[in-house]
């Protein structure tokens, strides 16, 4: 069997693939290129910031963290501040790990400066 007409001696192999179109309209022909998205992004994990109560850290110098580290206003700052005196421990703010790692951090060399033993943890919300 001879080869076909069309064929000359130069079309033997496959064309080579297309170039990549990148997503977007894909130039001349009018069509729109539609990316399959197949990893889903999860949100981030989040961290709460806590503060503990001991007997000896006094209680202006932690209205004064909750204020200046965690941007609550004077009124919240004393309740949370009165909630974690009466009950063990208290919620500062929930942040990104990063951010509550910082903040943990932060709060430490502040009352380790200060000469407090306040102690600053973070826990998984
Ligand atoms: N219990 C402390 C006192 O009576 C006050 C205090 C509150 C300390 C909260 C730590 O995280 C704390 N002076």
């Amino acid at each position: 069997m001879s080869s076909s007409p069309v064929s000359s001696s130069r079309s033997q192999s496959p064309p080579p693939p297309a170039p990549p179109v990148p997503p977007g309209r894909d130039e001349g022909s009018g069509a729109v290129v539609v990316e399959r998205q197949t990893q889903k992004t999860e949100p981030p994990r989040l961290y709460q910031v806590l503060l503990l109560n001991d007997d000896f850290t006094p209680m202006e110098f932690v209205v004064m963290v909750l204020q200046e580290f965690f941007r609550h206003d004077l009124d919240t700052a004393t309740q949370i501040m009165l909630k974690i005196h009466h009950e063990g421990r208290g919620v500062c703010g929930v942040f990104t790990k990063d951010v509550a790692a910082t903040k943990v951090e932060l709060v430490s060399a502040a009352s380790r400066r200060a000469g407090h033993p306040l102690q600053c943890i973070m826990e998984a919300a």
